[in-house]
Order: structure tokens, then sequence, then C-alpha cells
């Protein structure tokens, strides 16, 4: 290979290198190659460039995780700065470095009061794993190791490991590799679009909860180590639950002593409106996975943070926790989130998600409810959905055959927009720092891009 720039690669050759040696993340290779891959090469604010100099609205915050937008000087500087002074140094044999005690000092102070401790990760999903492994040997430690299950919902999303994806309900995942791995099992998600209908959506949350319940009772309380769930699912397609699901899932986990997990990889650090989802829904977990949003997705970090409960156990009673990564507490991964968490802190850009730009986004959301194909949206702070219908009258889905979701979709990717198709459910999670007018013109591109869906499904009479 001749040394060349970056720029001075063209698409088509950028597209050639990339599918002759290139394995992207849950991709059909095969098809990706044939196509070639959209090449993202420089972004700001909110919106993305492509190796063809076409101008994109990224509404999925890269991938859910870019809250403070592109191009913050302050989080590039402090990385800069951290890899001059220490580029790594690692915290198993007894050291530490200053970026990593002041973050783990920070973060007990952004989250809920019982959190004082945070065990790092380099992702969410190796945080996922350490949240296995901890409750296993919280209940170890205190005499009970049989108390070993731990519960998960179906259409969760929480990593891609072996951990990870077991404790997902994804049954696409499941079905490579054997998994889930034992000891994990699934209830029913709060989806009311598609479980509850028959019902109040209060009424659907307290019967979604409830299989919380029963399921503890089949297995025996004394096996069952806690329970896992996203405050609203990300991945899943932005399932907005009912107010009465969580406190009811907290009241559960209480009454049986099951530890309660909030996975807020997507919720955390202002997603919702608060700092983390569980303060949006009225509940206090033992324990929350948290990634992406730590940084804005600036260089990997992901963690746990460890409610009093579980760190005085762990550290009063535990002895050596036989856990840890390479790049726990990365200095220059946690200088960035420093930087980060500081953004937002002092642009108070999660007060604004809350005040302003949230309530603006539901407002608008809820306009879309006079398109034919819309037969639900949901929002939460800077998080929506729009659920493509068949027939707004009773709600009837499309032939999932027909993936009117991606048709959606390959419209956004073709006005300037990145929309996410969750099957027949179009979302959106835009950068925090999106502000009124920029919501207009992002709502003006959804839009334009459920006409042109709607003219293909009157064009084929799909409908
Ligand atoms: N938990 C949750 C709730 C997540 O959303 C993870 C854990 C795993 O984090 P890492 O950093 O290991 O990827 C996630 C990740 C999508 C999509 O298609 C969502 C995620 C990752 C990739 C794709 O919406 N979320």
């Amino acid at each position: 290979m001749t040394e060349r720039t970056t720029a001075q690669r063209s698409t088509q050759e950028w597209q050639a290198a990339d599918a002759a040696h290139y394995l992207h993340p849950f991709t059909d290779f095969k098809s990706l190659a044939a196509k070639g891959s959209r090449v993202i090469v420089s972004a700001d604010d909110i919106y993305l460039r492509d190796s063809d100099g076409a101008k994109i609205l990224d509404a999925m915050s890269g991938l859910w995780c870019v809250n403070v937008g592109y191009g913050r000087t302050e989080l590039i500087e402090a990385a800069t700065r951290q890899m001059t002074t220490l580029p790594f140094y690692n915290s198993f044999f007894q050291t530490a470095t200053p970026p990593a005690i002041e973050l783990a000092e920070l973060l007990a102070q952004v989250t809920p009061p019982q959190f004082n401790h945070v065990f790092f990760s380099g992702s969410g999903s190796e945080g996922n794993d350490t949240i296995v492994r901890m409750v296993r040997r919280y209940w170890d430690v205190l005499g009970q190791p049989e108390r070993s299950v731990i519960i998960s919902r179906n259409n969760a999303y929480h990593g891609s490991t072996m951990a990870g994806a077991s404790l997902g309900g994804m049954s696409g995942m499941h079905e490579q590799g054997g998994l889930p791995i034992p000891g994990i099992v699934h209830i029913e998600q709060p989806f009311w679009f598609e479980l509850g209908q028959d019902m109040s959506r209060d009424a659907f949350g307290l019967k979604a909860a409830g299989w919380l319940e029963e399921k503890i009772l089949e297995l025996g309380a004394d096996k069952v180590a806690a329970f896992i769930g996203e405050p609203v699912q990300g991945a899943g397609g932005v399932i907005v639950p009912p107010d009465s699901y969580w406190p009811e899932i907290q009241r559960i986990c209480d009454r049986y002593g099951v530890l309660l997990v909030s996975d807020e990889v997507i919720c955390g650090f202002g997603r919702t409106g608060h700092w983390f989802g569980c303060e949006t829904f009225g509940f206090k977990p033992d324990l929350m996975t948290f990634a992406k949003g730590v940084t804005s997705g600036y260089v990997p970090l992901g963690g746990v943070m460890v409610g009093d409960r579980i760190a005085n156990v762990l550290i009063e009673q535990g002895g050596e926790f036989n856990h840890g990564y390479t790049y726990s507490g990365h200095p220059v991964a946690c200088a960035v989130a420093l930087a980060n968490i500081r953004v937002l802190q002092r642009e108070r850009i999660v007060e604004r998600v809350h005040d302003d730009t949230g309530p603006y986004l539901a407002e608008q959301f809820a306009t879309l409810m006079d398109h034919s194909l819309v037969g639900e949206v949901q929002t939460c702070g800077l998080m929506g959905a729009v659920q493509l219908v068949k027939d707004k009258a009773t709600l009837a889905t499309f032939d999932p055959a027909l993936s009117i979701g991606m048709v959606c979709r390959g419209h956004c990717f073709g006005n300037g927009l990145i929309m996410r198709a969750v099957g027949d459910r179009m979302i959106v999670a835009p950068p925090l720092v999106i502000t009124r007018a920029q919501i207009d013109e992002m709502m003006a591109l959804i839009r334009r891009c459920l006409d042109l869906t709607l003219a293909d499904v009157r064009t084929h009479g799909w409908a």
C-alpha cells in the first residue's frame, strides 16, 4: 500500500479497503462489502461529514454517546494534556492515577446518594460482566452462594460480551454461540404497544412488573441474586415504560431482598433529563452500569457504580475481589470523563434537557401523530421513538418481511439524517446540546423521510 493521507483517498478507495479487511460489528459482511460503507471523516457540533462531503444531522449521537456534541476543545485538550503527562498506568498493584481518583470522587457526587464507590471498565459490556461477577461475589461473601440467578428482560440490550449478551434479551444474539450462559433468565419487557394495548398504560406497568415477582416466586427468592434493566430500553427501540413500572419493580426487589441493577449505559449522564434514568423513574438501584455518555464517546470508558449496601460488604468482608481490566481507570479516559462531566455541569446541559429541549422534543414528536404511518410516539428526555403502523385506527403493523423501518432508514440515510430503525420503530437520541432550532431542522427531515416512506407504501400497495 502506497502511503496516502486521509484526504487523498476517494470514497471508492476507502470502501474497497474496508471491504477487503474490516469486519464490522453486527453486520452481514458480504452484503456490506457489495454495497460499500458510508465513510464518516469529520464532525462538528451535531453534524457529521462523509467522504463525499455530505453533511448529516447525527440524531443518534454517534451511538447514543456524543452527548456534548462533536469538536469540544475541553475534552480534546484534557486528552492531550493527560497523554503528555501520563498516557497510561494501571490500578492493579496498589497504585492509582490522579484522573482515576478524581473521577471516582466526582462520580460519587453526581450519582444518587447511595453511590460512593466505582469500579471502572472499558465499555458497557465489560461493566455488565463486572455486574455479574460482583453480585455473585456479594452473595458468596454473605454465605448465600446459591443466590446466583440474575433476572433480565426480553429485548433488553446489555452488551455483546458473553455476559452482556446473556443478560441481554436479544434472541438473534442468543442463537449465535450457545447463550445465555447459565444462571441468567428473562421475563417479558414493559412494552405497552406490543403487549398491553388492551389495558391502560399504568395497569400494564403493574402487570409487567408483576412478571418479576412471578419469576422470583417460581425460582425461589433464595436463588435470585439480582434484577437488571435499562430505565428506558434503548437498543430495544426506545421503549419508555409506564410510570407505574419502576416503583413496583423496586417494591418487589425490596420485598425479596433482590439486588436492583440499573443499566444506565444509555440513560446515564442526562439523556432522560436527570443525571440518571433511575432518578427520572423514581427508583433506587444498588448498582448502576455506565459507559457512553461518561466521556461523550470521545474515548472508551465504562464502569459500575457500587451502592453502599454492596460496597460495605465487599470492602469489610470480601477480601480480594479477583476481577479487573487492564484499562480499568485508564488515565486518559478518566481525564476526558472529568472534562465531559464539567462541561455538563458548567453549561447546565442536564437541566436544559429537563426544562427546555426535552419538553420541546416531546411537543414536536406529538405532532407526528397526524401522519398516517405513525401509530405511537414516545419520548423521554432527548430520546424518542416513532412506531410505524399499517393502519392507524387498529394499530395493525406491517408485515415484518417488508422491513418498513429499513425502508424509512434508507430515506434518512439519503436525506442527511441519522435515525435508527428497530423493527418498525424509528428512533432518535440526538446530542444533548441540540438546540430548539436544530430540533426543528431534525423534525423537518423526519417528516420528509416519513412522507417518502408513505409514498413507497402507496406505490407498492403495502397497506
Ligand atoms: N448496556 C446498554 C443499555 C447499552 O445500550 C451496552 C450496555 C454495551 O455497551 P458497549 O460499550 O459494550 O457497547 C449498551 C450498548 C444500538 C446499539 O444499535 C446500542 C448499543 C451498542 C451498540 C448498538 O442501538 N448499546
